[in-house]
């Protein structure tokens, strides 16, 4: 069993640290335009209200980072997803976790942020690891390993967790720390095939035994397809935390999932005193 590490992140003033022991980490999920047309059509326009609008409101609502990803196509997408953090470090204080598969768009703007960034992501493919990991360990940034190549995302966890394994070295040959790489063991629908909220899990278990290093996910994609996606998530995110999962990339704003995070973490002993639980109750049914 390795001892569970610690993944600190930051912007220019504040540090978070993410680590099994400690309170579940949220990276708000919402600045990213896939199926938001206004925000789309803002970002397009060089316009960043909304954005600036979903950042507060995320932090607002608990969410310690903020994931960014400003992939409109046919845009500059260097350029947009630069000018994005910067119209969101100026209204939060939260560390930023840089989501883009395009290779000059995280050079971009790992280039202009202040702080120690989250890159989202590298994967297992040999072309992403010569890519991606060198950008990491030139701006001394922290990474999360898609656990998917070549040929795409393995169905079996013991498959899944040798490209985890395969993702931790390379950054290590590089001198990038493992405390410094997050794995997302990926999860896909359970509308499609009933065990794939089950295979995340066992995947999740198994690189935590391994490794000890934080995980993440994309943890709405379990409900993808299917009503009242909310119960969903919040179920299978109560699971998820169980078996290791420590900073989700998720929907802040959804307060099923707020609450549920928040009794998750107070009944696996990450809240003492359930000074967070009460806090949040009183900030919740506090007269207007
Ligand atoms: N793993 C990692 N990164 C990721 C994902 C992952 N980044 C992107 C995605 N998956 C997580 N982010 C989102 C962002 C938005 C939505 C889902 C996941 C989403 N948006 C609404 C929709 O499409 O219907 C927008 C509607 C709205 O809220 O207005 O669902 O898995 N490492």
């Amino acid at each position: 069993m390795a001892d569970n590490l610690t993944t600190t992140v930051s912007s220019k003033n504040q540090t978070v640290d993410i680590n099994r022991a400690l309170p579940t980490v949220v990276i708000g999920e919402r600045i990213n335009p896939t199926g938001r047309r206004k925000l789309q059509a803002e970002l397009e326009a060089h316009v960043f209200n909304t954005v600036q609008g979903d950042a507060v409101a995320q932090v607002e609502a608990g969410a310690k980072i903020l994931d960014v990803n400003a992939g409109v196509p046919d845009a500059d997408e260097p350029k947009l997803i630069a000018e994005t953090i910067r119209a969101v470090t100026a209204v939060t204080d939260a560390p930023i976790c840089i989501d883009t598969a395009n290779p000059e768009a995280l050079a971009a703007a790992l280039e202009i942020y202040e702080g120690k960034a989250l890159v989202n992501s590298v994967n297992g493919e040999t072309r992403s690891l010569e890519t991606v990991l060198p950008l990491v360990k030139e701006h001394g940034a922290a990474v999360i390993g898609l656990c998917m190549d070549d040929d795409g995302i393995p169905a079996l966890p013991e498959k899944r967790l040798a490209v985890a394994e395969k993702i931790i070295q390379r950054a290590a040959k590089l001198g990038i720390a493992t405390e410094d790489v997050v794995i997302d063991p990926l999860v896909l629908t359970v509308s499609v095939e009933s065990d794939a909220a089950l295979l995340t899990l066992k995947t999740t278990e198994l690189i935590v035994k391994e490794f000890g290093v934080n995980i993440t996910m994309g943890a709405s994609n379990v409900s993808f397809g299917l009503p009242d996606r909310s119960a969903v998530n919040a179920a299978f995110m109560a699971i998820a935390i169980r078996a290791g999962l420590t900073c989700p990339i998720t929907n802040p704003l959804d307060p099923d999932l707020a609450v549920m995070i928040l009794a998750a973490d107070l009944a696996l002993g990450k809240d003492e005193w359930g000074e967070r639980w009460i806090a949040a109750y009183r900030s919740r049914n506090k007269p207007d």
